[in-house]
This record gives C-alpha cells, sequence and structure tokens, in this order.
C-alpha cells in the first residue's frame, strides 16, 4: 500500500489531520487500532478553546457543534462556599464552546465517510520503519497478517501509549514528565447540570468539577488518590463526595438521580516528549504530550498541533516549501509548553496534595485571594483558558 501520509491512530488528532489533508488535496491512509465503537465509546474532553472551534469549522465538520454545542462566557472556582467567575467574554472578547470530544471524533468519523478516507479499524501498527529515509514505512496486523504502507511521511497520532514516539531513537528524544499523586473520577449522567457553567471547586476534602454535555447530561469529577478503584466507588459515594466540595447551594440543587452512563478514572500527568519530529515522522496530539485535564488543554494542543502540522504539509506538497516541516517541531512544542505551564498552575492550586505543608496551603488559598481581588490575575488565566493564539 502506498500514500502520501499515513495516519497512525484514528482519534481526534489523527481523523482531524486527514481531513484537513484531503481538502488540500492531500491522500492519507488512517490506521487505528480499534474498532470505530469503541473509539467512540471513550469519554473524555468536554471543552473547546476557539482556535479548536475554528479549526473544525475549516474542516468542514462544525455544523452540528454549532447546533448542539454550548457557548459559555466564563466560568467559576470555588474554594469552599466562596464561589468566583472568570468573564472569559469580558476579559478577551472570546468564548470556549462545550461540545463532548466524542462528538467532535463522530463528526470526523461523518466527514471522513462522506469524502471516501481511508480509515482501517482493528488495525494494530506494530513497527515504524525508515523514518529517516523520505520513504518510511508504516507496518501494521490485521486479522493475524502483517501489511506495510509506504508514505512520504508518518504522522503519529497515536495517543500517549502508542508506538510512534518510541520510534524516534532515545538519543534523540528527551522526555519531561510530572506524575500527580490523584487521578479523576469521573462520572457522566443523564441529569440536569448542577450550574449553568462550569465550576472548578477546590476543597481541603479534594478538587471537584461540574461539567456538562448539553442541558439534560452532566459531567462531574472527584479527585481521588491513585489506589482508588472504579468497584469502590458507587454512584451514591460519588455523589456525596462531590457535594461536600462543591459550594453548598449548588450542591442543594445537584440532581444525583439520574441514569449513570459512565464512570471512569484517569491518572494525571504532565508529559512532553522533544522534539515532535524526527525526519519522516511527526508527533501530534497525546502521542507527544500529556496535560492534567485540569485546564481543558488536552485535546485543544491536539488541535493547534495538527493545525501547524497541516499547514506545513500542504505547503510541502503544494508549493514545494520545507519552511513547515523544518519548523513544525518548535513551533508546536511553544504552544505546547504555555499550555502545560497553565495545565500545572490550575492543577496545583487547586487540588489538595497529600505531601503539602500548612504554610504551602496557605499559598494555595492565597492564589485564589490574589485572583478574586485581582482582574490582572483574572485576565491571565482567562486569557489562557480561552486558548493562546497559534
Ligand atoms: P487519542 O489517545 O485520543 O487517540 C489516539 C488513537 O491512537 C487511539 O484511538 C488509539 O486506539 C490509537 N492507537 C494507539 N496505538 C495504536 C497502534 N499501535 N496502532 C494503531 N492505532 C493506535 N482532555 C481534555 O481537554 N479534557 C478532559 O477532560 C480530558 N479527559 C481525559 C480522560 C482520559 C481518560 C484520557 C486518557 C484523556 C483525557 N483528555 C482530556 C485528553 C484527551 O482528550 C486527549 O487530549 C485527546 O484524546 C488527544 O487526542 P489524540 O492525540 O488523537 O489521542
Ligand atoms: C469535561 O467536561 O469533561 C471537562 C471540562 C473541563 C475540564 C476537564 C474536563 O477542565
Amino acid at each position: 500500500m502506498k500514500t502520501q501520509v499515513a495516519i497512525v491512530g484514528g482519534g481526534p488528532a489523527g481523523l482531524l489531520l486527514s481531513q484537513l489533508l484531503d481538502l488540500s488535496g492531500i491522500d492519507s491512509i488512517v490506521i487505528e487500532r480499534r474498532s470505530r465503537d469503541y473509539v467512540l465509546g471513550r469519554i473524555r474532553a468536554g471543552v473547546l478553546e476557539a482556535g479548536t472551534v475554528g479549526l473544525l469549522r475549516e474542516a468542514g465538520v462544525s455544523d452540528r457543534m454549532d447546533r448542539d454545542g454550548q457557548t459559555h462566557d466564563g466560568f467559576e472556582i470555588s474554594w469552599h462556599d466562596e464561589r468566583l467567575r472568570i468573564d472569559l467574554a469580558g476579559m478577551t472578547g472570546k468564548p470556549v464552546t462545550v461540545y463532548g470530544q466524542t462528538e467532535v471524533t463522530r463528526d470526523l468519523y461523518t466527514a471522513r465517510d462522506e469524502r471516501g478516507g481511508e480509515i482501517i479499524h482493528e488495525a494494530e501498527v506494530v513497527r515504524i520503519e525508515s523514518t529517516e529515509s523520505d520513504r518510511p514505512i508504516v507496518v501494521f496486523e490485521k486479522n493475524g497478517e502483517e501489511h506495510r504502507i509506504e508514505a512520504r511521511f508518518i504522522a503519529g497520532c497515536d495517543g500517549f501509549h502508542g508506538p510512534c514516539r518510541r520510534a524516534i531513537p532515545e538519543g534523540v528524544r528527551r522526555e519531561f514528565v510530572r506524575e500527580y499523586p490523584f487521578g479523576w473520577l469521573g462520572l457522566l449522567s443523564r441529569s440536569k447540570p448542577a450550574n449553568s457553567e462550569l465550576i472548578y471547586a477546590a476543597h481541603e476534602r479534594g478538587f471537584g468539577l461540574c461539567s456538562m454535555r448539553s442541558d439534560a447530561v452532566s459531567r462531574y469529577y472527584v479527585q481521588v488518590p491513585l489506589t482508588e478503584k472504579l468497584e469502590d466507588w458507587p454512584a451514591d459515594r460519588f455523589w456525596d463526595e462531590l457535594k461536600r466540595r462543591i459550594p453548598v447551594d449548588v450542591a442543594s440543587q445537584l440532581q444525583s438521580d439520574g441514569e449513570v452512563l459512565e464512570m471512569s478514572v484517569a491518572p494525571l500527568r504532565s508529559f512532553v516528549s522533544e522534539p515532535l519530529r524526527h525526519g519522516s515522522l511527526f508527533l501530534a496530539g497525546d502521542s507527544g504530550h500529556i496535560v492534567p485535564p485540569t485546564g481543558a488543554k488536552g485535546l485543544n494542543l491536539a488541535a493547534s498541533d495538527i493545525f501547524y502540522l497541516h499547514r506545513a504539509l500542504d505547503a510541502f506538497f503544494n508549493s514545494a516549501s520545507n519552511e513547515g516541516i523544518v519548523n513544525y517541531s518548535a513551533k508546536a512544542l511553544s504552544r505546547v509548553w504555555k499550555s502545560e505551564r497553565f495545565s500545572w498552575w490550575m492543577t496545583s492550586i487547586l487540588h489538595d496534595f497529600p505531601e503539602m505543608n500548612a504554610f504551602e496551603k496557605r499559598m494555595q488559598k492565597a492564589e485564589f485571594d490574589y485572583l478574586a481581588q485581582s482582574e490582572a490575575a483574572q485576565r491571565s488565566l482567562a486569557e489562557n483558558y480561552v486558548g493562546l493564539p497559534y
């Protein structure tokens, strides 16, 4: 098999790149380990930056998002019963859009089907060869048989656990990591959201988050120790704990009798692998970096990587220009590191760290109090949350 760009991974990054390349007349093949239903069964991100919304519009996949997505002009941070609203639109002129990653992925699949995009499901990439040549090879297994795809470039959109990052030689690759001593237990329920806007709740018992997917589907999270098991958390226990962490007046109207649609536990880490390019292999999205979900940046960083990579490949194939290819890693990493900083900072001020001493806990409260009194501090938070420029 031959193509111009072999894309490993059919999550949001891989599918969005395939769609944008197609619109630029560039041929690609997406190789996805899982079935389409499995990929669509994942419940993950919920908040889209303005830049991501613009890119989805450019890709021609925004109709359902424009119809079903919610425009949010602000969100709240709470400290016990103190509530602080961050006026995103008032401070930056930009809102965020609440529209689940699952729906973004569904829209991308629909668009690829409509344009006859080639996506090979239940096909596991087992090897990447000749990345330092201009004819790299992707080797994948499907139904017990091995297949080879020769391409001009390989896009590693295979997430944190995929093989592409490790195809960059260890002597070339530099990894930076911060593991957090807790995870997020998430619950998706068919219930009216507790609040019209998101609430990021800091509390001495731990962090809680009130989010949503629509007026009838809510998404909640509570910080839990890494040792916690899903089976130790029946829904009733989740609701009780969440109500103890969010402001009393919000807890009093929380609908906790809705059908539980999904529960899952995710560890939190900050991670970056440099560089994001090696020869003809590029990394984009979670394959190159991970952020704690506190800043709602994961999916949005995948989008900005794809913005840069699409422009670079478009210039290479359609304008015989190498500039984007050569600059891709530095350009993408510049935005990645600033989002890593913001996500680390939001996580540091809002979570209960077991090893924190009394002074450090006072520093967390002082962060909240400073935010509450300083428009400059709120504006800084707001410009990071809506998304820094591409
Ligand atoms: P993805 O991991 O989505 O996709 C990679 C794809 O590659 C997968 O479909 C995988 O099956 C495939 N793949 C892997 N190895 C392969 C192989 N060998 N061969 C073929 N295919 C292979 N972000 C937020 O902004 N907010 C959140 O609340 C949030 N919650 C999250 C919860 C969890 C449990 C996780 C894991 C992530 C969460 N994220 C969140 C981050 C998440 O949304 C990612 O940023 C987003 O999925 C990135 O998309 P991709 O880079 O496409 O990676
Ligand atoms: C979500 O709705 O899943 C969500 C929203 C904001 C975050 C993380 C997750 O920061």
